[in-house]
């Protein structure tokens, strides 16, 4: 129990949830009842600012009322008629989808784990039908620090031991490479590989951004040697970078994109994969599928939550403030700090060994009223809804800057 939570109604809150549920968390003992915009509350009335915005699933602030609208209006009408009848909400929901992107078809899911596996199995079912890899040799080459989610399959090419240990055997396939390196992907190819899985900035390693060329490198080697180029953007995506998709800022048009999070506003959990029909057509009637996949709720909060990021002009604000908070952080001077790094509104700040971990500088930080995120031992991830004003920003900078330097 952290010393800010022992006497109130936390402690009563924290007391049940760590007796009957599971342990796979370490959340920070702040028991959250109401939230709107970039501010939440706890269960005795404490604001806080997030700094988190659910791992950038809230880049729309949180419940948006024109995406909780959304939400509610649609559940009265008809919520799930499954995938085996259609529904009047998912042919807008990917025309908009389409027109945001430019690719030919979506396939919608629901979580960001399950289009990552939607992602490798066409990429997959791609090199066998299209490409012409002999039956079950192909072979996906992934990097030193992803994360695309936890199923077996996918943590079974994570480089976090955590993240595997005591969840053998996992899916053969998949070749490792270290992020940032083009040469490496260019020496790993032959003609075995479907596709390349890349985050265009890695999330959980620390908000790590590859070298300036790097996904243009890839996008060129994987054309050359007719493979996949898959990005995953379900952190990076719908504006956390300052762009609609961060690997625009590479001027790259990859094969296939992921997505989820930020593409329900925090409201429901909807995710996709956009792609043009030579890879989307492999899959036929009975592939693939999902009881919730592409339900007239999702489609109908998937719908809002894009139109709000645009209408509302989130990435634009994404691309200026987080100008801003760079240069901001970049300018404190703390002997805790080794490096700060990001793009648009998602920063990473990592601190040199002798500080003492992230962790205790986000307890501290939360009891100045500020929600942020450590990841893993040493990176303070500042991530706040991309709806967030100057003066919010320097609300939470004042914090950031008085704890970092304390
Ligand atoms: C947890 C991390 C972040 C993602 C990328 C796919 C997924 C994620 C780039 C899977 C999900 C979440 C998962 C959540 C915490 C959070 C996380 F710390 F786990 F790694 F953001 F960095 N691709 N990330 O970031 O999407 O299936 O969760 O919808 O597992 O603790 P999902």
């Amino acid at each position: 129990m952290d010393k800010a939570a022992d006497l109130s109604k936390t402690a009563a809150f924290v007391a049940l949830e760590d007796e009957v549920g599971a342990h796979n968390y370490h959340p920070l003992d702040v028991v959250i009842e109401r939230a709107a915009g970039v501010w939440v509350w706890d269960v005795d009335g404490k604001k806080y600012l997030d700094c988190l915005a659910a791992y950038s699933a809230v880049n729309q602030g949180h419940c948006h009322p024109v995406i909780v609208e959304a939400l509610v209006t649609q559940s009265r009408r008809v919520a799930l008629t499954s995938r085996a009848f259609r529904n009047d909400q998912l042919g807008p929901f990917f025309q908009e989808l389409k027109r945001l992107t430019g690719f030919d078809r979506v396939l919608p899911m629901n979580t960001g784990a399950e289009a990552v596996e939607t992602a490798i199995k066409a990429a997959r079912k791609w090199a066998y039908e299209v490409k012409g890899v002999p039956a079950g040799q192909a072979e996906i080459l992934v990097f030193t620090g992803n994360f695309h989610g936890r199923t077996t399959m996918i943590v079974g090419f994570s480089s976090e031991e955590q993240y595997k240990r005591g969840f053998g055997p996992f899916a053969p396939g998949f070749t490792m490479l270290p992020y940032g390196d083009a040469d490496a992907v260019e020496a790993a190819m032959n003609p075995n590989v479907a596709a390349v899985l890349v985050e265009p900035i890695q999330g959980e390693a620390g908000i790590v951004v590859p070298p300036d060329g790097y996904l243009k490198r890839l996008r060129e080697i994987t054309s050359r040697h007719d493979a996949l180029l898959v990005v995953d953007e379900i952190q990076s995506g719908l504006g956390r970078t300052g762009k609609m998709w961060a690997y625009e800022h590479e001027d790259i048009r990859p094969d296939v994109v992921i997505m989820g999070k930020a593409l329900s506003g925090g409201l429901y959990p909807v995710s996709a994969i956009v792609a043009d029909n030579p890879i989307m057509d492999v899959f036929q009637p009975g592939d693939h599928g999902s009881t919730y996949g592409g339900n007239p709720v999702a489609a109908a909060v998937g719908l809002a939550a894009l139109r709000v990021l645009v209408e509302e002009r989130m990435i634009e604000n994404s691309a200026q403030l987080g100008r801003y908070l760079l240069d901001r952080l970049r300018a404190v001077d703390s002997p805790h700090v080794a490096e700060v790094r990001g793009r648009g509104l998602w920063v990473g700040i990592e601190l040199v060994p002798g500080a003492g971990g992230a962790r205790r500088f986000c307890e501290a930080l939360r009891d100045e009223g500020v929600l942020c995120k450590e990841t893993h031992e040493n990176v303070i991830r500042v991530a706040p809804p991309l709806v967030i004003t100057r003066e919010e920003l320097d609300w939470a900078l004042v914090r950031l800057e008085r704890v970092l330097t304390a």
